[in-house]
């Protein structure tokens, strides 16, 4: 039997360590979460820069070593404690897609995605630029249909025919736009891949606002 004893996540609601989160669930690893406070900037205090040096979230810790990167995590999760069908394996034919949208999620939506973050939200007012902003929401309309005219025509998941971490990675990025309230002009499709996603009981664990961060 697997050792997963040592599994700790460092983790905030609503940030990337969903993605974490939602796949140990899944996976039913056990695991200890370890929540890092995130109301400032950089997260945690002085103790969590020894665990993940830029001070962002997530980070998981396994029998102490630690690595990040939220999606390089899903994929060791799975390489280690798998087999798993949250993964495609290289034999199946699905392979090619579940790598293209498992890393989709995160390098191919973060651009247009923290650029509306930015400039609709966190910066502060007189530094937001609405030309930004509007190049953002363009990008992020193109992103968001390629998921529907590609990923998503005539399939209810992203590779495989049945839910693997490609859609807990771009999942993920759904919910930050719902967070930020630029979801609702989403096309159909993908409205109701989301709300496919978050049926599921690993989500409502995963996506839970405890414990509270600072
Ligand atoms: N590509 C990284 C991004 C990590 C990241 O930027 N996390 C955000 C939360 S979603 C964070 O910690 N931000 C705090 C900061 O940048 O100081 C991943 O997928 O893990």
């Amino acid at each position: 039997m697997v050792d997963t004893s040592g599994l700790r996540l460092f983790h905030a609601p609503r940030t990337r360590s969903v993605r974490v989160r939602w796949l140990l669930e899944e996976m039913d690893l056990p695991y200890t979460l370890e929540t890092v406070p995130f109301a400032q900037r950089p997260a945690g205090d002085e103790a969590y820069g020894e665990i993940h040096p830029l001070r962002k979230v997530p980070a998981l810790e396994d029998k102490g070593r630690v690595m990040f990167e939220s999606v390089a995590i899903l994929q060791y999760l799975m390489g280690r404690y798998g087999p798993t069908d949250l993964e495609v394996t290289p034999d199946e034919a699905d392979y090619d897609l579940f790598l293209q949208w498992l890393h989709y999620g995160e390098s191919g939506m973060i651009l247009p995605v923290t650029l509306l973050l930015a400039h609709t939200m966190l910066l502060p007012e007189k530094a937001r630029s609405p030309v930004i902003a509007r190049s953002a929401k363009r990008d992020t309309v193109k992103a968001l249909s390629m998921l529907a005219d590609h990923g998503l025509a005539g399939r209810d998941y992203l590779a495989a025919d049945r839910f693997t971490a490609a859609d807990i990675s771009v999942g993920y990025m759904l919910f930050l736009l719902k967070i930020i309230k630029q979801f609702d002009d989403a096309p159909a499709a993908v409205k109701a891949y989301f709300a496919r996603l978050t049926a599921r009981p690993s989500w409502s664990v995963a996506s839970a606002m405890d414990p509270v961060a600072g």
